[in-house]
């Protein structure tokens, strides 16, 4: 039986398919046989370390559970002849959602609303203040790839006007931003969902908080190093920016007191694919390549930079 580091946690029902086909040895605790390992199961929170990599000599894959793969060097993988494979599409409905569940908490202020019942303010003080439509707003997508696109789509019932930012165009009917900051100052909401990494690194910033403006809502979805923080805590503070929903944070799984102090914002402790079903088929994509790759030598969804492998 080949030999499968795993960094992190799977599913019982991972194990029970991987243990078939491998032998596990787990990265916690050490003691792993580094030469024997060729194939490494991760998750994008925790990638492969540098330090780790450098050490299995005899590497040829790596499966990552979860679409986004900034946290793996790949292209030292691919310098080695090391395959790195990912789990785009199966997790694009549920992550939308979760960017759509996000916009509709800001504007319908649902977590002011639900403690407003809970603390007997409604029978105290009576109703509630007023909130705002989700209806009719300028949405304006930051990466309208697969689960851009999704969000689109989950929003077009609610009469949105979607327009988009990414580095090139793509082949659709919305309206294209070149510059992010001049799309910023024409929406309503601002939902980021790129890929992290050193490109997209802190391109929400303080212009772009500034032009989304005191009636703007800043939805993140993508990951926490695209927005920068600091600049995000300070606007919402000051009342330059209205609202943040955010899933993803710079030091996850570290939350700024500050901003967990503020009460014009809704957290998620990085859920947007966590359900019981998407996980399973992210599971289930994850160890399908690692067998593919046992069995063939090829695998069915490399990153992009490993598609040529
Ligand atoms: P995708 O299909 O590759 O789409 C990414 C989009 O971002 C593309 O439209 C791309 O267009 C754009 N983009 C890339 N670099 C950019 C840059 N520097 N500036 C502006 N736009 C840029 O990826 P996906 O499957 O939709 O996933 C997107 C990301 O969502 C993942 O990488 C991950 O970080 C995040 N994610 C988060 C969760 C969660 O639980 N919160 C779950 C899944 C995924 P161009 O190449 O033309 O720029
Ligand atoms: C997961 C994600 O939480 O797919 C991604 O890029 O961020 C999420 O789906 C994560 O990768 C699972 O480890």
């Amino acid at each position: 039986m080949a030999d499968l580091l795993q960094i992190g946690g799977v599913t019982d029902v991972m194990r029970e398919r991987l243990e078939a086909a491998f032998t596990i040895h787990k990265l916690e605790g050490g003691g792993y046989p580094a030469e024997a390992i060729t194939h490494v199961a991760t998750n994008g929170h925790a990638g492969v370390p540098a330090d780790v990599m450098a050490a299995l000599p005899n590497l040829k894959m790596i499966s990552c559970y979860g679409v986004g793969y900034d946290a793996i060097d790949v292209a030292a993988a691919k310098a080695r002849g090391i395959v790195v494979t990912h789990t785009p599409n199966v997790l694009n409905a549920e992550v939308a959602t979760t960017a759509v569940m996000l916009m509709m908490a800001c504007y319908r202020e649902l977590l002011r609303d639900d403690a407003w019942v809970r603390s007997g303010n409604w029978e105290a003080k009576g109703n509630a203040p007023l909130t705002r439509s989700v209806d009719n707003q300028t949405v304006g997508i930051l990466g309208l790839g697969r689960i851009g696109q999704a969000i689109a789509d989950k929003l077009a019932p609610w009469g949105t006007t979607i327009v988009y930012h990414s580095r090139s165009p793509k082949d659709v009917a919305y309206k294209y931003y070149a510059d992010l900051t001049e799309m910023a100052r024409d929406v309503d909401t601002l939902i980021c969902i790129t890929p992290g990494g050193p490109s997209t690194n802190k391109i929400v910033n303080r212009d772009v908080m500034d032009a989304l403006g005191p009636q703007g809502t800043l939805i993140n979805v993508s990951r926490g190093s695209v927005v920068d923080e600091a600049a995000m805590i300070a606007a919402l503070q000051d009342g330059r920016l209205g609202w943040a929903g955010l899933d993803v944070f710079e030091a996850e799984p570290h939350v700024p007191e500050a901003l967990r102090k503020l009460e014009n914002v809704v957290l998620l402790p990085h859920v947007g694919s966590g359900t019981v079903e998407t996980r399973a088929a992210m599971g289930a994509l994850t160890v399908d390549n690692l067998l593919q790759h046992l069995k063939e030598g090829t695998v069915l969804t490399p990153v992009p930079e490993c598609a040529d492998m």
